[in-house]
């Protein structure tokens, strides 16, 4: 049997524009974790209200709506503090879960490498430990589905030394995977191809989009899911002009990502958002694209990497119709419109992140004196990306992809070879 939920808005009354669609986001997330949405309710206010959030009016309201539909959970379409939970579960007879704990909960049941599940459970034992009183103990854990997996309730019994020693022990073991992998990243770079990051809300079709630029070949995870992505994957992409690109697939941003969260996958979003360029992916056809867009601009500032090279592109085109299309055209003069369904604009794509990238990836023509060519291609190979090979007389001709440093090292280079032949 499915877990039967209610959800309950609030805001300030500053913030009552954005509410709704928050609120039917909040009804995707219980799906995505599991449950039914029996009922809704929300409130705005002018200040929250200390031990309840919402005012006791709300609070018996929801009571009854609760008892009503027979639910078992309310899920709070915000962050409460360890005493309104406590006080909201008792005075309600209900789970009382909030946003943040309904996305780990999502992360959770999505990660699948093991580095993925250690940053899970490092941002559940986060957001646990404050909450490690009487009150977590109570309903929550008698109930159990959405909120209560992960870590589980054997973990729940850890006293909070353990569970720090837990966290600290986790920090290691990702620091550990984190070094093994920045050396594997170090040998990648050895044989320079330019690295691109795929960025975006959730569900914008990211995955979609990565498997479309691969013809199917990527096999990406996608799916009309929040959070369908949660493990980055990478794949070599062949753009227009003959030359390659790495482009990383990655886990979605939402709204009020929780820093517990951002925290925990932090190494993951950094590696994947430090690229020569960020495809940033927009719906075209959601009505909440630009608030979404605004959300991914945040997260991308405290990762840091609001100043990389972009190129933004709305997907889903394909569902627009000629004025909205026009309308959003009008809006985005810089952007890109695509569909990974249809296939449309795909090329443009990977044109326009071709001419991001040239900013920093030279194309540049060689000629090595056959006699030498041997030794100084393999150096050749190690810096650069070679796009095409010939031989004339007795000279080999390359063409090349590669960075400002290492054309300045290769033309050092050639200029002592030819000193010394
Ligand atoms: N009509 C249409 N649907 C699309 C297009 N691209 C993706 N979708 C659908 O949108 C949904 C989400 O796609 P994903 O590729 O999983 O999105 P994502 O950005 O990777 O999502 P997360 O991994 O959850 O962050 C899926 O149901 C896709 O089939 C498109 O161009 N047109
Ligand atoms: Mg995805």
């Amino acid at each position: 049997m499915t877990e039967k939920v209610i959800l309950v808005g609030v805001g300030l009354k500053s913030e009552a524009a954005v509410m709704a669609a928050s609120l039917s986001e909040l009804h995707r997330l219980v799906e995505t974790a599991g449950g039914e949405v029996v009922g809704a309710l929300s409130q705005t206010l002018s200040r929250y209200h200390p031990g309840t959030l919402i005012g006791a009016g709300k609070v018996t309201e929801i009571g009854d709506e609760v008892r009503a539909r027979h639910a078992v959970t309310v899920v709070f379409d915000r962050e409460i503090s360890p005493a309104q939970q406590k006080n909201l579960e008792s005075a309600i007879q209900a789970k009382i879960v909030d946003r943040t704990r309904l996305i780990l909960d999502i992360f959770a049941k999505r990660a699948r490498t093991s580095e993925g599940r250690l940053q899970v459970e490092l941002a559940q034992l986060s957001y646990m430990l404050p909450r490690l009183t009487g009150a977590w103990r109570g309903f929550s854990q008698q109930v159990g589905g959405i909120g209560t997996r992960g870590p589980g309730e054997r973990k729940l019994e850890y006293e909070r030394r353990h569970i720090s020693y837990r966290i600290s022990h986790l920090r290691r073991q990702l620091e550990d995977i984190r070094s093994a992998r920045l050396l594997r990243r170090e040998r990648r770079l050895a044989v320079p191809v330019p690295q691109v990051a795929l960025i975006g809300y959730t569900n914008v079709g990211k995955s979609s989009l990565l498997n479309a630029f691969t013809r199917g070949a990527a096999g990406v995870y996608a799916d009309d899911k929040l959070f369908a992505t949660l493990d980055p994957t990478s794949r070599r992409v062949r753009l227009p002009e003959g030359s390659w690109a790495v482009i990383t697939d990655t886990v979605g941003f939402i709204r009020r990502l929780p820093t517990t969260l951002i925290a925990a996958f932090r190494a993951t979003l950094e590696e994947a958002v430090m690229a020569d360029c960020l495809l940033v992916v927009a719906d075209a056809s959601s009505s909440e694209a630009e608030a979404q867009q605004a959300a991914v601009a945040e997260t991308l500032r405290e990762l840091g990497a609001e100043g990389l090279p972009q190129v933004v592109l709305f997907n889903k085109v394909d569902l627009l119709d000629g004025p909205g299309r026009r309308d959003l055209e009008g809006r985005h003069p810089d952007a890109v419109f695509v569909s990974a369904a249809s296939g449309e604009g795909l090329c443009a794509a990977l044109t326009a992140v071709q001419d991001t990238l040239s900013r920093r990836w030279l194309l540049r023509e060689i000629e090595l004196p056959a006699a030498r060519a041997f030794s100084l291609a393999s150096w050749v190979r190690q810096s650069s990306q070679v796009l095409s090979q010939n031989a004339v007389q007795d000279r080999i001709r390359m063409r090349l992809r590669l960075t400002q440093e290492n054309w300045e090292r290769l033309q050092k280079k050639l200029a002592s070879t030819k000193r010394n032949s």
